[in-house]
């Protein structure tokens, strides 16, 4: 444990203190009662669910507080490089039960409310998620902070605190309908606000030359403002820090504007500077292209920087130094204008040579790739970036002139069409760059990058994606993990790899029991809170097939439900045949100018309509569409999962979190070679695994065949048939033409090859159906997945970003 914990506390207090922090649990009841009074305000008699939940937050974050000192202490005194990870999302859901799981407080916090006589469940759940990003991206970005908690590697995130994370979605006659998020409205117990961490950022204005250098006068500017959020990793051996960034203005309030009567453009400038911190845009693989995003963009990368050179300033003297002592990940292109700020601080403001600026830079900076689909790349007209950011636009020019002075043979440049490609842009001012999964890392050598991968070769590294044990088995799933504490001990919970000594106990009939027990009562659980929150009824005994992610085409979330479909009308057709019963649970929201999306969730909500009320089918099959999915829906769904859902057109899925979170709760995939799937199959087994569907390649030369979707549903009768339902307005009988959009697309172009890979996936759900018929087999399946899921943790993925990028050490006892 960290020495020194709490050397500058007054001593009277010390010696508790000291004993807090060496055993968390000691005092916890005390701590909170004393929190509700001096803190809350509350008298136990009269405190609610929130009150009680902010004071056990207050009492928990105290003894994180000791050993986030602890850890920057440390950090300094070792004279440690720091990592620096950019990202505008970071999806961290609920806080509160991470801290309590991660400072092993999770007995004490439930004895001390059972001694007080209050719900700790409830407590637990009365905290609002932050959704401070959109999927998987976000999620990785959470994930990743508490690896490096937990590994003990010095890091901070960056990113932006805004006011208003992911819409809430809820569903109006079956159409998503968008409502604001609010979760700061409450008292966020885990941040403080440091007024002192305070930077002004300019855009727009002129570019001075004043002799060799420029001097970039902006005309407008507002606050970066931080808040510090510690992250505190496995058992509290290491804490590190989120830092978001707030806007406010620089001048907050026109006094004159105001004494002539004028209140509200008095308090314009303020609410024109919030604007923007005020919202994460609610986009997922798609690109906005809107002012106000890139500066966002700009507004936390600078300021981010400016940081990050104070911190370096403070210990060091020479900036030559500075890839040695700071590795900045960019989180996709997001936070790409990194590579011409940095440049700027260090030619314009510091005075260094311009080669030797993208030097320094490049050695510090570093990009992964989250996506190749082409509306996803970002790119800024010359026009915006030029009156938004006009030093910045020279030095993208210069960058590219350089680089092609570098790399004679260069074909393409990061300024080109009247527009600035921010992929090139980070590739060339990045060490490495880095793919997802092993085939999305190749897909981009092969396709979007293939120019700048033969001129930097050794520049392109792979890191497949992971998940949090902590937060993905351990906390979310309690009786699996009791299960797999009492067979291998709990050395798994940091290295996860250990799940594979659970292979041998496949042979141990009550170890199988109780897996499938533990899976059971998980499944029990979920029908109860479908039944209470829902009003859906479900049989536990049926499987729980799940399909939970962001609604886009190329995830082929309408793949599902023309499977349901066609399943439903075969029930029909023959109630008696011994169908294996399912419920087709979905979850997930559509960006809201994504019409295409929408009509998929209105028409997954048509669907469970008319299925559900279908008596014949009705003990067969149930379609669920659980509205707005969230991390802490997730970590309710994922224990409970048999069939996982990972069926996107082969090529397009980057990686994927979700289908590494099913395989390690012990629940089958059904899905594409795509993204990490390929890797999930090849360690769990492919006869753990209902693979279906064209590879990636197969995919291409298939769009090449005229009428590819029409000889599909020519040659499926099944398939027609479905298609033929939603036409006939079988799902939306008062609109029979809601859906044309669907199937014409489907029957016409269907660019994600839905058609072409059905009847394939037709074939895997029946092996689907047969294996789960067997339910020994199933089992020891399932537990297969779960024994050999152990490389998917996010340990391993920062380990090899430690190794492999950053050259950064730990600094864990
Ligand atoms: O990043 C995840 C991957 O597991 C997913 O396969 C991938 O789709 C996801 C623009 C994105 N790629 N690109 C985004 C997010 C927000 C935005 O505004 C693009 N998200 C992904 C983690 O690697």
């Amino acid at each position: 444990f960290p020495d020194k914990v709490c050397g500058i506390y007054v001593t009277a207090n010390n010696r508790n203190i000291m004993l807090r922090a060496q055993m968390p649990h000691i005092g916890l009841r005390e701590d909170i009662l004393r929190q509700l009074a001096y803190v809350v305000g509350k008298d136990p008699e009269h405190a609610t669910l929130y009150d009680w939940r902010i004071a056990l937050s207050h009492a928990v974050r105290e003894r994180i507080v000791d050993r986030w000192f602890a850890s920057t202490r440390r950090t300094y005194e070792e004279g440690a490089k720091r990592v620096y990870y950019l990202s505008m999302e970071f999806l961290i859901g609920r806080l509160l039960e991470d801290a309590i799981t991660n400072l092993r407080l999770d007995e004490a916090a439930e004895l001390a409310f059972r001694e007080l006589g209050i719900d700790y469940a409830a407590v637990l759940l009365d905290e609002p998620d932050a959704a401070l990003g959109n999927g998987g991206l976000g999620r990785l970005a959470a994930c990743f902070l508490e690896s490096l908690s937990t590994i003990g590697c010095p890091a901070y995130g960056y990113g932006i605190r805004y006011e208003h994370g992911l819409f809430r979605q809820s569903f109006e006659d079956g159409r998503q309908v968008e409502a604001p998020e609010t979760w700061l409205l409450q008292h966020h117990v885990w941040e403080f606000e440091r007024p002192e961490a305070m930077f002004q950022i300019g855009f727009g204005g002129e570019v001075r030359e004043a002799g060799a250098r420029a001097v970039w006068e902006p005309t407008e500017a507002v606050f970066a403002e931080a808040y510090d959020t510690p992250i505190v990793g496995w058992q509290g051996r290491w804490a590190n820090t989120l830092r978001l960034w707030s806007a406010r203005a620089v001048d907050p309030f026109d006094l004159e504007r105001f004494n002539l009567g004028d209140y509200v453009a008095a308090a314009a400038p303020e609410a024109l500077a919030r604007t923007i911190s005020r919202v994460l845009y609610p986009d997922d693989t798609t690109e906005p292209g809107k002012e106000l995003r890139l500066k966002q963009e700009f507004f936390f990368t600078a300021a981010s920087l400016r940081d990050i050179l104070r911190r370096f300033d403070s210990e060091y003297d020479d900036i030559r130094k500075l890839p040695a002592k700071v590795a900045i990940q960019l989180n996709d292109t997001h936070p790409a204008i990194a590579g011409p700020e940095l440049v700027r601080l260090l030619h314009d403001e510091r005075g260094l040579e311009f080669d030797e600026a993208v030097a320094l830079a490049r050695g510090t900076l570093s990009y992964t790739n989250h996506t190749l689909l082409p509306e996803a790349l970002e790119k800024w007209s010359e026009g915006l970036m030029g009156r938004l950011l006009p030093r910045h636009m020279t030095l993208i020019e210069r960058i590219d002139a350089l680089h092609a002075r570098e790399n004679p043979t260069r074909k393409a440049a990061a300024r080109a069409n009247g527009q600035v490609n921010m992929g090139e842009l980070s590739f060339v001012m990045a060490h490495k760059v880095n793919g997802v999964s092993a085939l999305h890392t190749e897909l981009m050598k092969a396709t979007v990058f293939e120019d700048l991968h033969q001129l930097h070769p050794d520049r392109i590294v792979n890191q497949t994606n992971g998940v949090t044990p902590r937060r993905w088995l351990l906390s979310c799933n309690p009786r699996l993990s009791a299960l797999v504490t009492e067979a291998i001990g709990e050395d798994w919970v940091d290295d996860l790899e250990q799940l594979a000594r659970l292979e041998p106990r496949l042979s141990d009939a009550g170890f199988v029991e109780g897996f499938a027990a533990a899976k059971r009562a998980n499944k029990v659980d979920l029908s109860n809170w479908m039944a209470q929150g829902h009003d859906l009824l479900v049989d536990p005994e049926a499987m729980f097939d799940v399909q939970i992610k962001r609604i886009h085409e190329y995830k082929r979330q309408h793949l599902n439900i023309l499977e349901a479909i066609a399943l439903w009308q075969e029930i029909r057709a023959n109630p008696d045949a011994g169908w294996a019963p399912r419920v087709k649970i979905f979850g997930g929201k559509a960006a809201p100018g994504y019409v295409f999306a929408k009509k998929i969730i209105r028409l997954i909500n048509d669907v469970a309509r008319v299925v559900n009320a279908d008596p014949v089918t009705s003990p067969h099959l149930k379609v669920v569409f659980l509205p707005n999915y969230n991390v802490s829906l997730a970590e309710r769904l994922i224990p409970a999962a048999d069939l996982s859902e990972q069926i996107s057109t082969a090529g397009k899925e980057a990686s994927g979190t979700g289908n590494m979170k099913f395989a390690l709760n012990g629940a089958l995939t059904i899905g594409t070679l795509d993204g990490a799937n390929v890797e999930i199959r090849e360690r769990v087994g492919e006869e753990n695994f209902f693979l279906f569907g064209m590879t990636a390649d197969e995919v291409v030369n298939r769009r090449d065949i005229a009428n590819h979707a029409a000889k599909a549903i020519a040659a499926d009768t099944r398939l027609e048939l479905a298609l033929k339902a939603i036409r006939e307005g079988a799902f939306s009988p008062k609109e029979r033409d809601r859906y044309r959009d669907i199937t014409d697309n489907l029957a016409g172009p269907d660019y994600f090859l839905v058609c072409s890979d059905f009847a394939d996936y037709w074939r895997a759900q029946r092996e689907a159906d047969a294996a789960y018929r067997d339910s020994a087999a199933w089992t020891r399946k399932a537990a297969l997945n779960t024994a050999r899921s152990g490389w998917f943790s996010s340990d391993r993925t920062i380990r090899g970003y430690m190794g492999e990028i950053w050259n950064a050490g730990s600094l864990n006892p």
